[in-house]
């Protein structure tokens, strides 16, 4: 599912019996390995659901999250679990939210700037993200001085500290 949408959750019986008395259906979420979704990345999972008597299902809605948050497809486990007579039934299923701040190239675009600086003073540059998107992982920005390039009329020698390449 992706960042903002809807999808429908069917908890079914295996076959399509249907039921002569309600099923009361339990649903836990147990941690998964990383990547792993956080509880704001989706909404709507119930602690219960019951399938009605007469039918084999019952279904409920997942909203992921839509965010501006760049960070990795994330994973949740839905677990379902039923006494059905004497016997516990357990079920579990992956969900993942795919990313779409992340898959939109206007999200993913860094901006350096730095103010003009007179000679003598130290100056800061700022590497940022667009306007409000924030990244769950640190992102690495690798600068490239481009000493001699043309345009460039500072060399080495006009600065003190050079940012890390
Ligand atoms: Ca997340
Ligand atoms: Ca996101």
């Amino acid at each position: 599912m992706k960042e903002g949408e809807k999808v429908k959750v069917k908890v079914k019986m295996t076959g399509n019996s249907t039921l002569s008395t309600p099923l009361v259906v339990t649903l836990s979420q147990p941690a998964v390995a990383e990547p792993a979704a956080e509880s704001t990345d989706y909404s709507g999972v119930p602690a219960t659901v019951t399938i009605p008597a007469g039918a084999w299902f019952q279904e409920f809605e997942i909203t992921a999250t839509g965010d501006r948050i760049l960070e990795e497809s994330e994973n949740f486990d839905i677990e379902a679990t039923a006494n059905i007579g004497v016997t516990v039934s357990t079920h579990k299923t992956t969900l993942t939210i795919l990313d779409t701040t992340g898959l939109n190239p206007d999200n993913r675009v860094i901006t350096l700037s730095v103010p003009a600086g007179k000679e003598t003073e130290t100056v800061g540059l700022k590497a940022s993200l667009p306007d409000g998107v924030t990244t769950e992982k640190a992102i690495l920005v690798t600068l490239d001085h481009m000493l001699g390039a043309a345009g460039n009329t500072a060399d080495a020698n006009d600065v003190v500290t050079m940012p890390p390449a």
